[in-house]
């Protein structure tokens, strides 16, 4: 079969990426045809997506592709991270400037639903974990400062629904990012109309759910137009990123509970693929969540705070005037002292701060362990502190599942940082294997392969990621340093409750 070609549009939190992957021979070569700046943007004290600027670089890279790739191209279709949403109002306006999940408004928000539903109530209803990012807390929060918005409100949509809207005119909303925003049944597949109500949301304004793979239209003549791109059809993927990076687990043993993943980048996420949701006191104790995922497989895991500790020392090094890339910033780690101190990354302190170098150095002091001073001390503290915590969930997903775990993948551009690669074999004593980095953007297309029938199964998508790109492997090491600081770590989390 002559090679084809499947467009994948990947919004990262640091950057956007236009992707062509090209299928031949049961191999999948993913190349960036255009990459673009994306982040938060503030506007009068409020972070926002910059929506239109977007836009204006998805056509520009689409355009790209078509010169490169024309008659080839089968299909688009866009992922990125999930909670996210616009509305647009009956006459197909946008209503606001959408926000990032980042910003501030839904502090308080946590409690205030809790005051309306008990907590435990809610969980059923949805199965995911209570983080005040959830798309459930951001409705709230307009409830409360904008309802006059929220009531104009036709039709919401998740963001990488938004960008299909634009491609295609097509107004649903893709099942495994719907799963991220803790309104939807996790026993029904659908909203969950009740808690929804319970809560004051308006309900009228959620879409039909596709699964990932639907075919939702033909690209509109103006985007053909401008983009030289033929009758293309716009093809859902699994448009939560973290969805499309487990498709793209490079195992053979889809199926069997024995491994874990990370999917490494801003966030770390950590789970394990099971049939169905895994719900009850437990789960909701322990705060995993249930997030979809391909052909009825959910995601039991839980979000860890990631690199976004790194990537915001870095931040503020930058600002200051100090450029230090992401390899010099392992390189200063791998120099300086071990566990010299330890956070929980998952400190809510650390979600959106100012100065992530003061609240690292807040954290020690207020447990008594040395602050880090250089830039090779806040690393080597995010990175040992990640990899102790990954521990920490390893064990509790082998308690909820009841299986060991014998491997960790783990995929995503973190895996560029071979130190946390080898503190993570280190704190998990189980072998870990890395790569592809890409595995967002090789989800994204080979979920289009499968909805065009070039490909069958998740199964075989995996088989043919383990067929195109390079894995490597670390062994455990150092057993006894890492045991005595888990046991320090341990400590920490328990004096915080
Ligand atoms: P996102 O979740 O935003 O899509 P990515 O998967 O692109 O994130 O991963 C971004 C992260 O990868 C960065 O925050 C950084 O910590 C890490 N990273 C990227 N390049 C390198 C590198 N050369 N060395 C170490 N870490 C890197
Ligand atoms: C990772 C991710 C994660 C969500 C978060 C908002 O990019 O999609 O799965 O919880 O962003």
């Amino acid at each position: 079969m002559p090679s084809q070609c499947f467009l994948g549009v990947d919004l990262g939190a640091e950057s956007g990426r236009v992707l062509a992957g090209i299928l031949e021979n049961q191999q999948i070569r993913l190349e960036e045809i255009y990459r673009f700046s994306n982040g938060p943007v503030t506007v009068a004290g409020t972070k926002r997506w910059n929506v239109i600027g977007l836009w204006s670089s998805i056509l520009k890279g689409l355009s790209l592709a078509a010169q490169k790739y024309g008659d080839q191209i089968i299909s688009v279709g866009v992922d990125t991270w999930g909670v996210d949403y616009a509305l647009l109002s009956e006459k197909q306006e946008l209503l606001g400037q959408p926000y990032h999940y980042r910003d501030p408004r839904t502090e308080g928000m946590l409690n205030l639903a809790i005051s309306r539903v008990p907590q435990q109530e809610i969980f059923d209803a949805t199965g995911v974990q209570f983080m005040e990012i959830n798309t459930l807390y951001q409705l709230l929060a307009m409830q409360q400062s904008d309802p006059e918005l929220l009531n104009q409100a036709n039709v919401l949509l998740l963001m990488p629904d938004f960008f299909h809207w634009l491609l295609s005119g097509s107004q649903v909303v893709e099942f495994t990012n719907a799963t991220t925003t803790q309104c939807l049944n996790p026993v029904t597949g659908d909203w969950s109309y009740e808690l929804l109500r319970q809560l004051e949301i308006p309900t009228a304004m959620l879409p039909k759910l596709v699964q990932p793979g639907t075919k939702l239209g033909t690209l509109r003549e103006e985007v053909m137009r401008q983009t030289g791109l033929s009758k293309i059809e716009v093809v859902a993927p699994a448009t939560h990123d973290t969805a499309s990076a487990v498709a793209a687990i490079p195992t053979a043993n889809t199926g069997n509970p024995d491994w874990a993943y990370i999917s490494s980048g801003t966030w770390s996420l950590m789970g394990v693929e099971v049939n169905q949701a895994v719900l009850g006191k437990r789960a909701f104790e322990l705060n995993f969540t249930n997030e979809g995922g391909i052909d009825g497989t959910y995601r039991l895991l839980k979000n860890i705070m990631g690199l976004w500790l790194v990537q915001e020392c870095k931040r503020c090094y930058e600002r200051e005037g100090t450029e230090l890339d992401y390899t010099a910033l392992t390189t200063a780690a791998t120099e300086a002292e071990p566990f010299r101190s330890l956070v929980d990354p998952d400190d809510p302190r650390f979600l959106s701060p100012v100065d992530m170098r003061e609240e690292i150095k807040g954290y020690c002091q207020e447990t008594n362990q040395p602050v880090p001073e250089t830039p090779g001390q806040f690393v080597r503290c995010a990175l040992e502190s990640l990899a102790l915590k990954y521990h920490k969930v390893l064990d509790w997903l082998e308690e909820l599942t009841g299986t060991p775990i014998t491997v960790l993948h783990i995929v995503g551009g973190g895996t560029k940082n071979e130190l946390l690669n080898q503190f993570t074999a280190n704190s998990c004593q189980i072998p870990v294997i890395t790569g592809p980095v890409e595995a967002t953007g090789l989800g994204n297309v080979l979920v289009q392969a499968r909805a065009a029938g070039a490909v069958s199964s998740l199964a075989e998508i995996r088989e043919i990621v383990r067929n195109s790109t390079e894995t490597t492997t670390y062994e455990p090491q150092d057993q006894a340093v890492w045991s005595e600081a888990m046991q320090r770590f341990n400590q920490l989390l328990d004096a915080a409750g």
